[in-house]
């Protein structure tokens, strides 16, 4: 007879709200792609290949972010764990693979893990994976695309709740989006009228031109990759007929707007037909596929304060190129 294991410890529990062939979605595509300059929304950039491609880019030498936020975590593990205090509902906005979050387990020891990712397939293996390793640990995985409402389900429980948004993800928002979003968050973690828990979150830091720009068009092609393979996800999405030849990767840093920009422009004339729509690219024409805002230490705090948070605490490198915050929903 076989011994009998309790095999539920072992199943993470998953659900999807997230469809990606929504009407919605075409229309939401379509607006863009035709509005004057020509935009999609970085969620885009996620389909499984474009979360793999996302995951090299963390390893390349140009890319500071991810291993700069790592090293800070890492060496201020004791101080980071004091200031958040154990058993919280860790909620991982944008786990992808969930390693940053698995790193903070022994530290933190959740009592639950809550992982939503827009990337459902990619995620659902990830998580799957996780609950082997952690069986101990309460897991509900949440297919879903978090950038309009955080809409949350019941199994996710109310009490200390911590967001926990890593990689300066923050970025791709514009500032008034951010506080926007940011309220939302904070709105997320009210108990029975008042404030409990808070937010664990990286910030990418305004530095050097130079070294912006090369973290954004690395020297393997890999941050292009990323980009281009946009067109294939609306290829797919949108039954668009984008030749990928067509398009190189532009991204540089706005100094004016503190932000990256990332394009795709058009290397010849192209016209692309799609469900819906259609439109005719000129030579050097671009569509602008994301945005990544570049903070200073104070200039986000003051963000985080008008979005209903408060005692900050505050972590950064050597160099100052990242930083870490802890803020409590006050
Ligand atoms: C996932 C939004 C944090 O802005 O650095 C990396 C995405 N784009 N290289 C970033 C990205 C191009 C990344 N975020």
């Amino acid at each position: 007879m076989p011994i009998s294991t309790s095999s539920e410890s072992f199943q993470a529990a998953f659900i999807q709200s997230y469809k990606q062939d929504g009407d919605a979605v075409r229309a939401e595509l379509s607006m863009g792609l035709l509005a004057p300059q020509a935009m999609t929304s970085p969620k885009y950039l996620y389909d499984a290949l474009g979360s793999r491609l996302f995951a090299a880019i963390c390893e390349l030498p140009e890319y500071y972010p991810t291993r700069t936020e790592a090293a800070i975590f890492a060496d201020h593990l004791p101080e980071i764990a004091q200031s958040v205090g154990t058993g919280a509902t860790l909620i991982d906005l944008g786990a992808g693979n969930c390693a940053k979050a698995a790193r903070l387990f022994e530290s933190l020891q959740p009592s639950q893990y809550v992982p939503i990712d827009i990337s459902v397939d990619f995620l659902r293996d990830a998580v799957g994976l996780l609950k082997q390793q952690y069986p101990e640990i309460e897991m509900l995985g949440l297919g879903l695309d978090f950038s309009g409402a955080m809409i949350l389900p019941q199994a996710v429980q109310r009490r200390q709740r911590l967001f926990f948004y890593p990689g300066s993800s923050i970025g791709n928002f514009n500032p008034p989006q951010a506080v926007e979003f940011l309220r939302r968050l904070r709105e997320a973690c009210e108990v029975d009228g008042h404030a409990e828990g808070g937010l664990l979150i990286g910030v990418d830091l305004i530095k050097d031109k130079a070294i912006l720009d090369a973290a954004y068009a690395d020297a393997l092609g890999v941050t292009a990759a990323f980009n281009l393979n946009l067109l294939s996800h609306l290829n797919n999405l949108l039954g668009a007929n984008f030749y990928l030849r067509d398009w190189r990767h532009r991204a540089f840093f706005d100094v004016e707007r503190s932000r990256i920009e990332m394009h795709l422009e058009a290397r010849r004339g192209a016209t692309v037909i799609w469900k819906g729509g259609q439109r005719h690219f000129v030579e050097g024409e671009r569509i602008h596929t994301e945005n990544s805002y570049k903070y200073t230490q104070d200039g986000f705090i003051k963000l985080l304060e008008q979005a209903g948070f408060g005692r900050v605490s505050t972590w950064t490198d050597r160099r100052n190129w990242f930083m870490v915050c802890h803020a409590h929903a006050v």
